[in-house]
């Protein structure tokens, strides 16, 4: 199994969106650490066959981030499970999961699971509104970093700006939180300069819609892990 650990740079593909057969030879080939396949709008297990049996072809580790029980496969390395730490709703930090533990648990490899606290900060996100979250202020970030690390030992605390560049000093202060569990940043990286500044202050960032509006400008984030 590979280290997540070290993973400093990530690409996640969307299944619902496209890239040509080369484009995604590119991303598998351009020396990101590791690609995660998850969005939230119209994930399908078509979909999202069609993506790993691409990705697989290469040696480039392979994450599901799962969205919905409907498209699950086997054949990822990972499986990442989404907890909403700012979701008003039970249902999106404990009872998806229970009820897929309870369906699935009998087949699955309990290795492969890897849970992901998830602070979603994009108001206009599709996933902050299909997760009912409620927007917490910095205290309430530095809060669930804490419970991340200390209460609940989640190995990930992920904080999800989706489509929004973040704020370089919240990042800065979860990071000052968190040394056993991993941080993952992700939101409105498009740029090299961007990738650097968040890399600066995370473990790992993710870059994700950017390959489908600069996929020239996304490929060359990944100049992050050349620089260091
Ligand atoms: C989305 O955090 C990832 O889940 C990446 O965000 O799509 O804005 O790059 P972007």
């Amino acid at each position: 199994m590979y280290n997540q650990k070290t993973w400093r740079h990530v690409f996640k593909l969307d299944p619902n969106k496209t890239l040509t057969d080369e484009q995604l030879n590119h991303v598998c080939q351009s020396g990101t650490d590791a690609i995660v396949v998850g969005g939230t709008d119209h994930v399908t297990l078509d979909g999202v066959l069609d993506l790993l049996s691409h990705i697989r072809r290469f040696t480039v580790p392979c994450v599901l981030e799962v969205s919905t029980l409907d498209a699950v496969t086997p054949g990822f390395d990972y499986y990442h499970i989404p907890m909403v730490l700012n979701s008003q709703e039970k249902k999106w930090m404990m009872d998806i999961q229970h009820n897929a533990i309870k369906e699935y648990g009998h087949m699955l490899n309990w290795q492969e699971l890897v849970a992901e606290g998830y602070v979603i900060m994009n108001e206009e996100s599709k996933a902050y509104q299909l997760a009912n979250c409620q927007l917490p202020d910095y205290d309430d970030v530095i809060a669930y970093a804490q419970m991340a690390e200390h209460l609940f030992r989640l190995p990930l605390f992920y904080l999800e700006y989706s489509g929004k560049y973040g704020d370089p000093e919240l990042v800065k202060r979860v990071k000052a939180e968190l040394s056993h569990t991993q941080f993952v940043y992700g939101g409105g990286i498009t740029t090299l300069k961007q990738a650097e500044e968040m890399a600066a202050l995370a473990d790992t960032i993710v870059v994700g819609n950017s390959l489908y509006t600069d996929f020239d400008q996304a490929i060359e984030t990944v100049a992050i892990k050349h620089n260091e």
